[in-house]
């Protein structure tokens, strides 16, 4: 079977406060994502940018949500076309925005599999809901969203819901964690390993676990990145740094194992900022990390 991957950019920047996220998907093409992933692939589609154009920021009156509305619109877009490149056979990678684009991701991904692993490498839990929220900032909210917490016009994009169960959710590399988000992983069984297990692991034995774990349970799994799961000395080029994060070395070899592995079937890079970064550092550091997620060897 050929190899194909389908590029989709969703420039937007609606789930957070700081602008500059909405042209992450430029930096990251910028950085070369095309010359660095056409040796791994048959045939690679880049379907250009979902888009978004320049909305005024809306407050929800009743949820207190920013953007609620043009984030359910958006994301419900982006669904459609991640949809379209899982039925034609292709590997979706989808270039954000900030992270509430993974509402839309996974309501695409989703129905294609019975039991959706996703493993959610992030400084944050994003498992807000409009209660227990500090920001109103839905970015802090898409994992709560896909296992079916939250507004209902975020929880039903796609027309079902929930996306994913929270005994198939990995977080790797938490480190800021709100009080309602703590809770709910000890209620829901939700598998964490913050960078307190990957210091004393080990991000290779961190992977082994992940990969072992979500082999058993589930029929694929989706790489939700967060660059700010990374530490911002490494990616400074992010919306809501958190100082004490994963190495980019730590980070290759995650890749490294997952492609070893051969179960992901789905991924997302979100929250590049070059407005924030250093001369496109974070862009390069995602593109690098996709290099190895899709199987780039030094020899
Ligand atoms: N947990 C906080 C902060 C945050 C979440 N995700 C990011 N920042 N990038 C919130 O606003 O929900
Ligand atoms: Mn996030
Ligand atoms: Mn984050």
């Amino acid at each position: 079977m050929s190899k194909k991957l389908s590029i989709i950019g969703m420039p937007m920047d609606l789930g957070q406060m700081r602008r500059g996220v909405d042209m992450g998907p430029s930096a990251i093409r910028y950085a070369g994502i095309n010359e660095r992933l056409t040796p791994l692939f048959d045939e690679i589609h880049d379907l250009g940018d979902i888009p978004i154009g320049r909305p005024e920021v809306v407050v929800d009156q009743e949820s207190n949500l920013r953007n609620l509305d043009l984030v359910a619109e958006k994301t419900a877009m982006l669904a459609e076309k991640v949809d379209e490149a899982v039925q034609s056979g292709s590997f979706p990678l989808v270039l954000g925005g900030d992270h509430s684009i993974a509402i839309g991701t996974l309501a695409g991904v989703s129905k294609h599999y019975k039991n959706l692993g996703v493993i959610w490498y992030d400084a944050h839990g994003d498992l807000n809901t409009a209660e227990t929220s500090p920001s109103g900032n839905i970015h802090g909210m898409p994992l709560a969203a896909s296992i079916g917490l939250g507004h209902t016009k975020l929880v039903e994009i796609g027309g079902y819901f929930p996306k994913v169960k929270p005994e198939n959710v990995v977080i790797i590399g938490a480190r800021s964690l709100d009080e309602g988000e703590r809770v709910l992983i000890k209620e829901k069984g939700i598998t964490v390993y913050t960078m307190h297990e990957i210091d004393r692991m080990g991000m290779a034995k961190v992977m082994e676990e992940t990969i072992a774990y979500l082999r058993e349970k589930t029929d694929g799994v989706h790489l939700s990145l967060d660059l700010d799961g990374l530490d911002p000395s490494e990616c400074p080029g992010v919306g809501t740094p958190v100082m004490g994060g994963i190495s980019y070395r730590e980070s290759h070899l995650a890749m490294e194992m997952l492609e070893e592995a051969k179960i992901i079937t789905s991924a997302e890079f979100v929250e590049v900022n070059p407005i924030l970064d250093e001369k496109n550092k974070t862009a390069s550091v995602a593109v690098g990390l996709m290099g190895s997620l899709f199987g780039e060897k030094l020899l």
